[in-house]
């Protein structure tokens, strides 16, 4: 199913009066006190985001999973709906494929199809945390840090592997989660653990491309519950610093312990000129994987504050990958998706309201409390008719998930693909 921009338009109608009154008093406001209001609703139409080619179908815990029907049966169905969320919001111009779920047949019909939607392939991953059918090796003990020299070589050449298959596509980085870790005390020694990791991304970016970006993700716990081998933030820019240049740290909004001060882990990893990459999700207790700012949008805000800052002061820090890294377990993974982007354009544009200079001000001269305005006073902007700006600018839909539902996109795809089609995935 595609949309074409005059059905986006009609539904753009009913709305269209008010959204003009609303961004006109916003845009006066905003101008008033010295704001570009051109140049923050071009960024915000610039600032796309890479879906995940497992995200456009049900998620599911190892209790069950509960479809919402009509899914995606092919990696070109999963283009097709990615294609679907980018017409509605124009935000999301970016596939992130994940091997082997989603290795093309024919490489040049899937690019043509993704260029025909407007959609770019992104970062591509790797996958050493499940067997797959007839692998010689398992990774029941891990893939990249395992005892065994046969399965870190299987590992190794996976990640080769997917390397090639995103050239073929135009991708220009590799990311690397690793599921390995131990359960139980005793079960891994610490430092032969790592040192075998480290040596396996060395030869894994010895076969990067010179144009290239590895990024390398953390976690804390699971599918490990006693220790992960790279855990946080340190252990990764370790190895990436390790690996060279290339190589980078990526943060996941989800693999932090609780409480963690993600704003600052970004901030210092900018600073030192190694984030690479960045999964927006939400949780409330663990790597929970719900929608972007619907738990803790304050904490997203502040985080984007210091993104921001960093695109702006550390020209060391490479451009970053984005991609929305959640689990649609009750809700449309569509509407799902497209209220993280709404989440995180809103997030990105309350961020760029933040006044640096008077910041750095009040800073200097120890004014907490006027510190602690200037950031609030940001994020109680209502900032959504620059977004909705933003995306009429380019043919986007006022409000997506209004007209994902006026144009009743789950019933169409479920007449198109039936309702017992599953998408590959978690
Ligand atoms: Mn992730």
């Amino acid at each position: 199913m595609k949309i074409n921009k005059e059905l986006i338009h009609n539904s753009n109608l009913k709305e269209i009066t008010s959204h003009q009154e609303n961004f006109d008093f916003l845009a006066n406001r905003l101008t008033k006190n010295g704001y570009d209001v051109t140049s923050l609703v071009s960024k915000l139409s610039e600032f796309q985001v890479a879906i995940p080619s497992w995200a456009l179908g049900a998620g599911g815990t190892r209790f069950g999973r509960f479809s919402y029907f009509g899914e995606p049966s092919n990696l070109e169905q999963k283009i097709e709906d990615i294609g679907l969320i980018h017409s509605l919001t124009q935000t999301a111009g970016a596939v992130s494929l994940h091997i082997p779920w989603d290795v093309p047949s024919d490489y040049k019909a899937i690019k043509e199809l993704a260029n025909s939607l407007d959609i770019n392939f992104d970062a591509v991953n790797s996958n050493t945390f499940q067997d797959q059918k007839n692998a010689k090796e398992s990774y029941k003990y891990g893939s990249l840090s395992n005892r065994s020299e046969a399965v870190r070589h299987q590992a190794i050449q996976h990640n080769l592997d997917v390397i090639n298959i995103g050239n073929q596509l135009g991708s220009k980085s590799l990311t690397v989660w690793l599921a390995d870790g131990s359960c139980f005390p005793g079960q891994n020694n610490f430092q032969t653990a790592f040192q075998n990791t480290q040596n396996s991304l060395k030869d894994i970016y010895k076969g990067l491309p010179s144009d290239w970006k590895m990024l390398i993700e953390y976690k804390p716990y699971e599918p490990n519950f006693y220790s992960t081998v790279i855990q946080d933030w340190g252990t990764s820019f370790m190895l990436a610093n390790e690996c060279g240049e290339k190589a980078f740290t990526l943060v996941d909004l989800g693999h932090h312990l609780p409480n963690s001060n993600i704003e600052q882990i970004v901030s210092i990893l900018m600073l030192k000129g190694k984030l690479g990459g960045f999964h927006f999700n939400d949780s409330k207790y663990g790597d929970d994987d719900l929608t972007a700012g619907s738990i803790k949008p304050y904490a997203l805000f502040l985080i984007f504050n210091e993104l921001v800052y960093g695109m702006k002061n550390n020209p060391q820090n490479p451009d970053l990958a984005w991609m929305i890294d959640a689990s649609h377990n009750v809700k449309d993974p569509l509407e799902d998706i497209i209220q993280s982007l709404e989440a995180i354009q809103e997030a990105y544009a309350k961020a760029m309201l933040v006044d640096q200079n008077l910041l750095k001000e009040a800073q200097q001269n120890n004014d907490v409390v006027k510190c602690q305005e200037i950031l609030q006073e940001a994020y109680r902007t209502d900032v959504r008719p620059l977004l909705e700006k933003a995306r009429l600018n380019r043919g986007g839909a006022l409000s997506p998930i209004k007209a994902y539902r006026s144009l009743d996109i789950r019933n169409h795809l479920i007449k198109e693909r039936g309702r017992n089609t599953v998408a590959t995935g978690l």
